[in-house]
């Protein structure tokens, strides 16, 4: 955590004429990447090419450890340590010169990405996503299931988004999408 914006700056002192791009999670960009931002809006009209993009999920969650405390430890979700502040990134973006973009519907996504691979200005878009999606690898182990059913069983303060989510993967696994 913390090394995306950074090492997508360095990458591009290394290579100003090619596009790059980092991805990067709300707390990640908490962490330290948000201050980075300020570096690129510093040098970036040094760059042979503009074309510099920082994706960020803000889903207001460390989401990865929440869902290894579930599925790993049983554990509900911890909301002292886990919730994380709704920061408007791509405000933060625009307030110190650079391209900011903010998209929270699945059918904006793609012109978002082709706005920022046009854009002649570094962008920053901020997705805003789902905590709830289960991260479901394509083997689940029993270990895993039984700890992930215990979490709810006990009560997780995101159950009701966490089922509602859980079946929409499940379902989606099992039923023919359009090619
Ligand atoms: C420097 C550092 N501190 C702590 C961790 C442990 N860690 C792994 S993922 C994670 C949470 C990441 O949260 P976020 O950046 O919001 O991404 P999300 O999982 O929500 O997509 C943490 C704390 C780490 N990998 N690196
Ligand atoms: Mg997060």
């Amino acid at each position: 955590m913390g090394a995306a914006v950074p090492y997508a700056i360095a990458a591009k002192f290394a290579f100003p004429e090619r596009p790059v791009i980092a991805l990067v999670g709300d707390g990640a960009m908490q962490m330290n990447n948000m201050a980075e931002l300020i570096t690129v809006a510093k040098y970036w009209r040094q760059w042979d090419s503009p074309k510099w993009i920082c994706g960020v999920f803000n889903n207001e969650d460390l989401n990865q450890v929440t869902w290894e405390q579930r599925v790993m430890e049983g554990d509900p979700k911890f909301e002292a340590s886990q919730s994380i502040l709704d920061v408007p990134y791509h405000l933060l973006a625009i307030s110190i010169g650079l391209k900011g973009i903010f998209v929270d519907r699945e059918e904006d996504v793609a012109t978002a990405w082709e706005q920022a691979l046009a854009s002649e200005t570094p962008v920053l878009i901020e997705f805003k996503t789902d905590p709830n999606v289960p991260p479901l690898p394509p083997h689940i182990k029993l270990e895993q299931a039984k700890k992930f059913a215990g979490t709810l069983l006990q009560g997780d303060p995101d159950e009701a988004g966490i089922i509602v989510q859980t079946a929409k993967q499940v379902l989606g696994a099992m039923l023919p999408t359009k090619k």
